[in-house]
């Protein structure tokens, strides 16, 4: 047992506080370019897995990366935080901070970094990682760090350096991404910049923390934003009568235009909480921000959008079987961390529609049914919802795919994996942001 807690008394070059999406790709990047890496989490399944050289995330390159690191005995881990900083030369923090009762929640983030600064060396560089609202370095960490007399720049190196990765393509992105070392002190930031560099080879970008910290919520803000428009065009569209993703298509062939592309709402753990980590920075109280929450609006509304699609037509009613294929936040991922399937799916049930859910990659139903396969999933379905555009998805046909479902079907696609134009004879189709079904039904 007391083996298992123990870094070994072994010296680390850094040690990475808190094993989740973002802290394990930062690990076996790190480990990866050669530095000894000790990784820590509260969670002993967490550390017992990478321990045997197992991942806790699904991620190939991540699955691969701690498997041969672990033999290597260039990445090891540990519940025992003081020990493994006391050990290290540098630490890195990438604990979450969730948003709770409409709040950032700082509390994980707050006690990783105490745990850090009982035991930390003198000279220490420490970089974090996590996302934070605007100004809580400085007033939330610095003074947990500075307590007792010691002095950011002079005694340790802060610097704030927050993960831009994509998750189901992390380990390329943390080390291909340009990244923003934030510090205030000009020593720390180069410190952080030199801690980084190990393992990334994008541009490290100098600023000062409280700009960092912006950015980061900028960045995830201007993504929903910009979501939030193909998603208003998906309900113009629909209205006008015209196919949303063909004008999209045509309309990005202007060299300065780039539409995203819409669909049942934004999911995942970062958009849909960054932007109100960003408003919650801000000491103004006026108009300032009207855009960033009118597009969560937006973008949360498109789950009534599709439930429209599915009941508009008058077939759909209480006792209906729904096969509703898709519970990741986004395509070929795991992770159903809100995800917009999840308020469908529980409006669905409130309904009394039977509700059956598949995912290939992912066994969360959000109540529903899980179905073993698509076809189990679809087996007798009077409707069929297309919420994620999974690779397995895109591949199947829905000729296919409505083969074994009930008499005259109907299939509702709001991801856009149908083919443009489609015009089924042996079941309805309706996709999000196609206005062309309307005329088409009424004729
Ligand atoms: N989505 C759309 N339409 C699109 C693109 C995405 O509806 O055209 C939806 C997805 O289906 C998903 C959600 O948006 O539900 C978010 O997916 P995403 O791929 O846009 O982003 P995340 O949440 O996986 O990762 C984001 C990234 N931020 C940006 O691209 C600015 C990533 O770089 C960040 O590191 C990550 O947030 C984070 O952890 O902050």
């Amino acid at each position: 047992m007391r083996r298992a807690k123990e870094p070994a008394g072994e010296a680390y070059d850094v040690c990475v506080v808190g094993l989740g999406y973002v802290g394990l790709p930062t690990a076996c990047a790190l480990a990866s370019s050669g530095l000894k890496v000790v990784g820590v989490d509260v969670k002993e399944e967490v550390v017992a897995k990478v321990r045997k050289g197992a991942s806790p995330l699904a991620e190939p390159t991540i699955v691969e990366s701690i498997r041969r690191l672990v033999r290597e005995g260039k990445l090891s881990a540990t519940t025992d935080t003081a020990g493994a900083v006391a050990a290290s030369k540098a630490v890195i923090v990438s604990v979450q901070t969730p948003f709770e009762g409409g709040r950032a929640e700082m509390k994980h983030l707050a006690k990783a970094v105490e745990a850090v600064a009982r035991s930390m060396r003198e000279g220490t560089t420490l970089v974090v990682e996590s996302t934070v609202p605007p100004g809580t370095c400085e007033k939330v960490l610095l003074p947990i760090l500075e307590r007792g007399g010691r002095r950011d720049g002079k005694n340790f190196f802060f610097a704030y350096c927050p993960e831009r990765i994509s998750p189901g393509d992390s380990l390329r992105e943390f080390v291909n991404n340009d990244r923003i070392v934030g510090g205030d002190r000009s020593t720390s930031r180069e410190k952080g910049r030199e801690l980084m560099k190990a393992a990334v080879k994008g541009r490290l970008i100098l600023t000062d923390i409280r700009t960092a910290e912006t950015t980061k919520l900028v960045e995830n803000a201007a993504r929903d934003v910009y979501i939030a428009f193909a998603n208003d065009l998906a309900k113009i569209c629909d209205s006008v009568g015209v196919d949303v993703r063909e004008v999209i298509e045509l309309a990005n062939t202007h060299p300065r235009v780039k539409i995203l592309n819409p669909g049942p709402g934004v999911g995942g753990p970062c958009l849909t909480k960054d932007p109100y980590f960003l408003l919650q920075g801000m000491e103004r109280r006026d108009s300032a921000g009207a855009l960033i929450r009118t597009a969560r609006s937006v973008n949360e509304s498109m789950r009534d959008e599709v439930l429209s699609l599915v009941e508009g037509g008058g077939r759909v009613e209480r006792g209906s079987k729904i096969a509703v294929l898709g519970t990741a936040y986004k395509p070929d991922v795991d992770d159903p961390r809100s995800s917009p399937s999840e308020p469908i799916i529980r409006s669905m049930l409130k309904k009394g529609y039977g509700v059956r859910s598949f995912d290939p990659f992912c066994r969360e139903g959000f109540g529903a049914k899980v179905a073993a396969s698509l076809e189990e999933a679809t087996k007798g379905a009077d409707c069929a919802v297309i919420l994620v555009a999974h690779s397995q998805f895109r591949a199947k046909s829905l000729d296919r795919m409505v083969e074994n479902m009930a008499k005259d079907p109907l299939v509702v696609d709001a991801v856009g994996i149908s083919a443009k134009g489609a015009q089924p004879r042996h079941y309805r189709l309706r996709r999000l942001g196609d206005g062309r079904f309307r005329t088409k039904e009424l004729s």
